[in-house]
């Protein structure tokens, strides 16, 4: 068999979507997401300039050796421009393998090992009472895991809390919005926003919290320890992970446990986290961390010091890496949590799929493949547009500090 066409797809219905097709000589073809939140046409490029000259005419079923090829070949190794590249093909190619041996894609990892997949929703308000508000309405829904995020009194706009009343789109303007911080303000407001949530919403639901990178390690471990008596599922991303020593540091303070790794793009980046077992959950997903391949190979670095997958499920990856993650869910053994954050009817109707979203848990579907598609005629009708995440200044001097 052999690969006869690839072509990059940008669209745009609602946000920016990258999406990789590769067909093959068989009849039968393949899907990837390559998105890349506000960088998207540096990956396009990357995926139409320097890989997919090298795939016309490959075998697709030669998937780790594809992978290798890309990976060594390219001499520049890792990187989020590349290995989300790198994910694309490789996500196409086990969408082609599986669809050859006519299963569903968990199969070929090894078949079931759970009825679903665990999911946690985004509760979000302006304030105490409007999240807590929101968490009601999502344990009401049936979630069991959810996720809180309040605006802080003083600050004008914080990450994750929508001031249109729409749903979340941190990529909103042209160019960087900016955004203002008081990492006091937000220390001082966040075991209020968790004794309100607990109090409200009783013991049975797992709550969850994104500091997204904003504080300094001894911060971290003072919030981490200022929410111990709420009981946290977990505490998501409390300081940069450039420097994965900082985390000994909020190890040895709490024993709130900690998620890391949306923005990790390969197993290097979480190797001492885990090994030191400074965290608990990897929340590396397919399409940022080198696809199927190299996600398996993170899960099980992560399984040996009992670390669980949290994958990262915002609604800049697309359809496709949910339908494959899904997958993934389903079969690795060490499985944490699932993101879930719903992309619009629009967005859904661009990418034809067959996994489904239940009461709390997410299921694949039973179809060849990972379950996931493009239709290009609706694509096309939403051509890419420039859009950027936000930056976020210390409100006190306009110092940069990290969104
Ligand atoms: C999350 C994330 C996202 C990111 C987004 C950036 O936990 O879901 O923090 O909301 O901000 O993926 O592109
Ligand atoms: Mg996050």
């Amino acid at each position: 068999m052999k690969i006869t066409q690839a072509r990059v797809i940008v669209c745009c219905p609602g946000r920016n979507f990258v999406t990789l097709k590769i067909e093959t000589d068989a009849g039968l073809h393949g899907v990837g997401d390559a998105t890349l939140n506000g960088r998207e046409l540096a990956v396009a490029g990357y995926l139409q300039n320097h890989v997919l000259p090298c795939l016309i005419g490959r075998d697709p079923q030669q998937i780790e050796d594809i992978w290798h090829y890309l990976y060594k070949g390219a001499y520049w190794r890792r990187g989020p421009v590349t290995m989300s590249a790198i994910a694309a093909v490789d996500t196409a190619l086990w969408d082609i393998k599986a669809k050859i041996a006519g299963q569903p894609l968990y199969q070929l990892l090894g078949g079931r090992s759970r009825t679903g997949v665990m999911a946690y929703g985004h509760a979000t308000g302006r304030d105490i009472a409007e999240t807590v508000e929101e968490v009601l309405r999502h344990k009401e829904a049936g979630y069991r895991a959810i996720r809180a995020q309040s605006g802080v009194p003083g600050l004008e706009k914080v990450y994750g809390v929508s001031t249109q009343g729409r749903l979340y789109e941190p990529a909103d303007a042209a160019l960087p919005s900016e955004h203002d911080w008081d990492s006091s303000k937000y220390l001082r407001h966040t075991p209020r926003l968790f004794e309100a949530v607990r109090g409200a919403v009783g013991e049975d639901v797992h709550l969850l919290h994104d500091v997204h990178h904003r504080l300094t390690p001894v911060q971290a471990a003072q919030l981490g320890r200022s929410l111990e008596p709420y009981r946290l599922f977990w505490m998501e991303d409390p300081t940069p992970a450039e420097n994965q020593e900082a985390f000994a540091l909020i190890r040895q303070h709490t024993t709130t446990p900690i998620a890391v790794g949306e923005v990790f793009n390969s197993i290097w980046d979480c190797k001492t986290l885990i090994e030191k077992q400074w965290i608990d959950y990897i929340r590396t997903t397919v399409t940022h961390a080198g696809g199927i391949t190299h996600l398996r190979r993170i899960a099980d670095l992560a399984a040996l010091y009992q670390v669980k997958t949290g994958s990262h499920g915002a609604t800049d990856l697309s359809p496709i890496c949910m339908g494959a993650a899904l997958h993934f869910d389903t079969w690795v053994p060490n499985f944490g949590l699932q993101e879930y954050m719903p992309h619009s009817e629009l967005m859904l109707s661009v990418f034809p799929h067959d996994w489904r979203f239940e009461r709390g848990m997410l299921y694949c579907g039973e179809s060849p493949g990972h379950g996931v598609d493009i239709d290009e005629q609706l694509a096309a009708r939403y051509p890419y547009q420039r859009a950027y995440l936000p930056i976020n200044r210390l409100q006190h001097d306009g110092s940069l500090h990290d969104w």
